[in-house]
């Protein structure tokens, strides 16, 4: 019913894009938003004394509050423009994790974790000397148990924790997280990867404080990421990265920065990613966030009966719960999931084989070397999964015979 609204499907009439995890697809309005800046205003922001620069401004600075109010944050000063996920969470590691944690405390993340909030943890504590520890995960979820043992007894400084799987499409329970987090006087950074494009996410509610997430795959451009910081940690954290756009005054030895979150963003921006990922926040706010995640847990469901049939087929993650998300990984007997992906690609079905940038998931604790996953967004319909699903049987006795 949405896929006339993604030009994509028009000009691939036969495509079942099934790697929104990934990225997601771009409706038309996104696309039109960024050709009309780029045609009608295009300028550098706060700078130029002329219509078309303020005109530019404006919508770079709508975006923010656009966003904060999308997930609910109480001040648009809270929100920083990065590249992605992964860039607003080196962010955090490289600014607030440098000063603020120290040799010998403790940061918490877990063996579901993308690589992207992994490695920025794992750099610090090889170089502040910071003990790195991972909540387990066990029969695809999160050890909650013997995760509140071990922050009541550690007291780690920072909880870095993915809200969603993205291999295995589980939601954990990051609201209790971080009250366990807090009460033992931690912080919780949330990977909001794959939650805020698909659910609901209130930062309040939640009490984060600090949200990372990407706008490619929320249905907006590749290039735009955000990060959300609570206002009073914020205050107190110096700049990432140096440069024009983001002082109040220069003299030969000494800066005086601008207040946040201008401080956070040196450089000149990506005013066409904020003013394409505005376009996305409309887009999705018309359909309602809650209708998203209806029709996504739909066809999780759908997609998780039709496979469970399969007796070759295992399904990686929960069963159909509230804590499942629209990410589905399978493991196929006897056939790699390369293999599978580039079968089901002749069928102009587009699936991910491979790792997620999992390894940690995928070889200690799934015991597998890859999966093929499907994951969905509004455009996605029964259609595409009874097409994958077809294909998948036609392939397995293809190769079986
Ligand atoms: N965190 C999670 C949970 C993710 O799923 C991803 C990307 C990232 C962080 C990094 O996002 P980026 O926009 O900075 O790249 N996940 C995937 C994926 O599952 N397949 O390709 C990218």
């Amino acid at each position: 019913m949405y896929k006339s609204d993604f030009p994509i499907f028009k000009n691939n009439p036969n495509l079942v894009y099934l790697d929104s995890a990934a990225t997601s697809q771009k409706p038309q309005s996104v696309i039109d938003a960024i050709k009309d800046y780029y045609e009608n205003y295009n300028s550098n922001i706060h700078r130029g004394i002329y219509k078309i620069s303020e005109q530019a401004t404006d919508a770079y600075e709508k975006t923010r509050k656009k966003i904060a109010k999308f997930i609910n944050a109480k001040s648009e000063k809270e929100i920083i423009f990065t590249r992605n996920t992964t860039e607003s969470i080196n962010l955090i590691a490289k600014t607030w994790g440098k000063e603020n944690v120290k040799a010998e405390d403790k940061i918490l993340i877990s063996e579901m974790e993308h690589h992207s909030n992994i490695l920025p943890w794992q750099q610090l504590s090889g170089e502040q000397n910071i003990c790195l520890r991972y909540i387990n995960v066990r029969d695809h979820k999160l050890d909650i148990q013997r995760a509140e043992a071990e922050i009541n007894e550690t007291k780690p400084a920072l909880l870095a924790i993915t809200h969603v799987s993205n291999s295995l499409g589980t939601i954990n329970p990051v609201k209790k997280l971080a009250e366990i987090a807090h009460k033992n006087g931690g912080m919780i950074l949330i990977d909001g990867a794959q939650s805020v494009p698909h659910m609901q996410v209130d930062v309040q509610s939640l009490d984060a404080d600090f949200l990372a997430f990407s706008g490619h795959k929320m249905l907006g451009p590749t290039g735009i990421g955000v990060l959300y910081v609570k206002e009073e940690i914020l205050k107190k954290m110096n700049p990432f990265l140096t440069g024009g756009g983001m002082i109040k005054s220069v003299s030969r030895f000494e800066t005086e920065f601008a207040d946040h979150p201008y401080k956070f963003e040196a450089g000149t921006p990506d005013i066409a990613g904020t003013i394409g990922l505005s376009a996305a926040i409309d887009y999705m706010n018309t359909i309602g966030i809650e209708r998203i995640e209806t029709h996504e847990r739909n066809l999780t469901k759908y997609a998780l009966k039709k496979l469970s049939g399969l007796s070759e087929v295992t399904i990686l993650g929960l069963p159909f719960s509230e804590d499942r998300a629209g990410v589905i990984s399978i493991v196929v007997d006897e056939i790699h999931p390369h293999d599978i992906a580039q079968l089901l690609d002749e069928n102009n079905i587009a699936v991910r084989a491979g790792h997620h940038c999992n390894h940690i998931l995928m070889k200690d604790v799934l015991k597998v070397t890859a999966t093929t996953r499907i994951s969905f967004h509004i455009y996605n319909d029964e259609n595409d999964i009874d097409r994958f699903v077809e294909s998948l049987k036609s392939i397995m006795t293809k190769i079986k015979r």
